[in-house]
């Protein structure tokens, strides 16, 4: 039971109490990983994603210093459009409460939120990691932290590319979080299908996911599961292209001196701006077919309990 007040929608409030799917979606991506407007849209259509595979979508923010699970179309269009919108980690989340503002919602703090009420599944992009100069700057995720001591399942296309992916790839084997490849034994690369590097395990089902939750929950174990979810490779970004604009955005930061937590939002505006928007569709298509996927898991979670 969560220790702190969370205001759920009566929609996500009802599916909880009577056992239905339900998949919670986070807000930083929204608000500080895609433009205005598209990431309206996006926010929406993610919604009726979960919805159309059977499941009810939970999307997390901090509203006014409210923790709220299920936005209002109000809510969404703020966290879309506010430029005063915090990137809020777990850490943050007393102070924004109690200074009574507004946020957004990362991996870690989402996954917080959302297991606290008692959801299973959670929908992303690409989870945060380690960063590429992290041997100095010591710039590595919460979100990985946060997977490692929190019970939810995760539907991302990987890590994103922009990381140390096989020093990523290395701390979740130390935190205990276990890597699902969905119909695949290749770590997703976010904006690529494959990142390079091999997963351990492929999973080929909803069902086959839901199973393996069921037998983690069975266990008590306290940290989260991955299902890693590539985009197809019919509508991944040109893997040249990629690599030209990670070079370049990789130089771009480090001479704009940007660090911390605008690293991830400034090299997702590059990529954007430098692929004229390509790699804004890989983007939307990833994080779709993670709901889409995650509604599907919950749907089989909720039939086998
Ligand atoms: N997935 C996306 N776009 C994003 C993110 C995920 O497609 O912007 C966000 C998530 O909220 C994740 C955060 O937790 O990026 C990681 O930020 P950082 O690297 O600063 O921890
Ligand atoms: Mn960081």
């Amino acid at each position: 039971m969560p220790t702190y007040a969370v205001s759920k929608s009566p929609e996500v409030q009802e599916a909880l109490a009577s056992g239905k799917p339900v998949v919670a979606l986070e807000s930083t991506l929204i608000a500080h990983g895609l433009p205005y407007p598209e990431n309206l849209q996006v926010a929406t259509d993610l919604e009726s994603d979960v919805r159309s595979n059977g499941a009810v979508p939970a999307t997390i923010a901090v509203i006014n210093g409210v923790i709220k699970v299920g936005l209002t179309t109000s809510d969404l269009e703020m966290i879309a459009s506010g430029s005063d919108v915090a990137k809020l980690g777990p850490r943050d989340l007393p102070a924004i409460v109690a200074l009574g503002k507004t946020g957004a919602t990362t991996v870690a703090s989402t996954s917080v939120i959302a297991q606290s009420v008692g959801i299973k599944l959670f929908a992303t992009g690409g989870l945060g990691g380690v960063h590429r100069d992290a041997n100095q700057t010591y710039d590595e995720s919460t979100d990985l932290t946060t997977l490692g001591n929190t019970p939810i399942a995760v539907v991302s296309a990987g890590v994103k590319s922009i990381l140390d992916v096989p020093a990523t790839l290395e701390r979740l084997e130390t935190l205990g979080v276990l890597v699902l490849g969905f119909q695949t034994k290749k770590f997703p690369g976010f904006y690529l299908t494959d990142s390079g590097y091999d997963l351990e395990w492929q999973v080929d089902s909803p069902l086959a996911v839901a199973q393996i939750l069921k037998q983690h929950e069975q266990m008590k174990y306290q940290t989260a599961t991955i299902i890693a979810n590539p985009i197809s490779e019919e509508l991944q970004l040109p893997k040249a292209l990629h690599e030209q604009i990670l070079t370049a955005g990789l130089v771009a930061a480090k001479q704009a001196g940007i660090t911390g937590k605008q690293a991830t939002p400034f090299l997702l505006e590059f990529f954007h701006r430098e692929t004229k928007g390509e790699s804004l569709r890989v983007n939307i298509d990833v994080v779709r077919s993670n709901a889409r996927l995650a509604a599907q898991i919950a749907v089989k979670l909720s039939e086998l309990k």
